[in-house]
């Protein structure tokens, strides 16, 4: 069965010049990263996704496929499963099938992306004893439908994988992680993916790889600014920079401003001054140490069941339980 539930229509384009506009009067000028994924930004992911230098989604993936009979083991007997970020869902494919194997399951993605909530349901829609209904809203808010749809007596397994967790503040993350905590019972589970600490230069690589579809991925930003909101950035006086934060352990992506110049955004009512050099900081990805996923964890309220690492490209896939 599919079915796809879709977001209560508030005005977008409003909520987006809004946000660029707060963004944009910030002493460092920053844009959130939560608007790269529009349709070519999701597309441009998919790709950065199979690049060489970008083992992230790989070392997510394989782990998942190595081990998804092992984490299915130790989840209770009546589960159903949510998804926050399902991006085209393809990694998601061994746990369900695993799940299926034992038990009709329901999944439910949630994803602010439409494009990409299409694509998990083309991509999973074909699992036997599967029945998928689609949520296109903001995370936590998909959640709390999703809990209010549970049977008397099962569980609830979440996903967050492929380390989105990164893309937040380490203290926002753990904030999430409490929310999310907080729409569970004790005795749910969450299946949490983290990047984990790795030399520097193959970070900057991974953020900044020689084909430039990470630059492209982030200067979409500007040309979706331009495109929706009627801004004038001239993209050829703009660049992709990826830079390490030692103190956040975390590489950063901005796009720097190679000269002077004003650009107008109408829709925001906004004229922004950029200096030689100045940049505006699109998002954080951090690093995480294994050990540091289960002081997180507590930190929110779940415990550390287990967990599994890749030493290919180091990462981890923790199953933490609600407290
Ligand atoms: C989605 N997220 C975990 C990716 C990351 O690695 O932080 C987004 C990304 N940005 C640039 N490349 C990939």
């Amino acid at each position: 069965m599919l079915m796809l539930t879709h977001a209560v229509t508030t005005d977008v384009n409003l909520e987006f010049a809004a946000d660029i506009r707060e963004g944009l009067t910030k002493e460092q000028k920053e844009l959130p990263s939560k608007y790269l994924y529009d349709e070519v930004g999701s597309r441009l992911f998919e790709v950065i996704s199979v690049l060489p230098e970008y083992g992230l989604t790989r070392a997510d993936e394989r782990l998942l496929h190595r081990y998804a009979s092992d984490i299915v083991a130790r989840l209770p007997r009546r589960v159903a499963v949510a998804e926050l970020g399902s991006g085209t869902g393809k990694k998601t494919r061994w746990i369900l099938q695993s799940l299926c194997r034992r038990q009709k399951t329901s999944y439910y993605p949630i994803e602010i992306s439409r494009t990409a909530l299409a694509m998990c349901e083309r991509e999973l829609g074909d699992i036997d004893a599967i029945s998928i209904v689609g949520f296109e809203r903001e995370y936590l808010d998909g959640l709390l439908e999703v809990a209010a749809r549970r049977q008397r007596g099962q569980h609830l397994l979440v996903l967050f994988l492929g380390s989105t967790i990164g893309n937040f503040e380490r203290a926002a993350g753990v904030r999430f992680l409490r929310e999310v905590r907080r729409i569970l019972q004790p005795g749910d589970f969450l299946l949490l993916g983290t990047d984990l600490e790795k030399p520097i230069p193959q970070l900057i690589k991974a953020y900044d790889d020689a084909l430039g579809v990470t630059a492209a991925f982030n200067m979409n930003l500007l040309h979706r600014v331009n495109h929706e909101l009627g801004a004038n950035f001239v993209l050829e006086q703009f660049e992709h920079m990826a830079k390490y934060n030692q103190q956040a352990r975390s590489i950063e992506m901005h796009i720097r401003s190679n000269r002077k110049q004003t650009v107008t955004i109408p829709e925001c009512g906004l004229t922004v001054q950029f200096a030689e050099g100045e940049t505006i900081w699109t998002e954080s990805s951090h690093k995480y140490s294994s050990t540091e996923v289960f002081q997180i964890a507590e930190a929110a309220g779940f415990s550390c069941r287990a967990q599994w690492i890749d030493h290919e490209w180091p990462f981890a896939e923790s199953l933490l339980v609600a407290q």
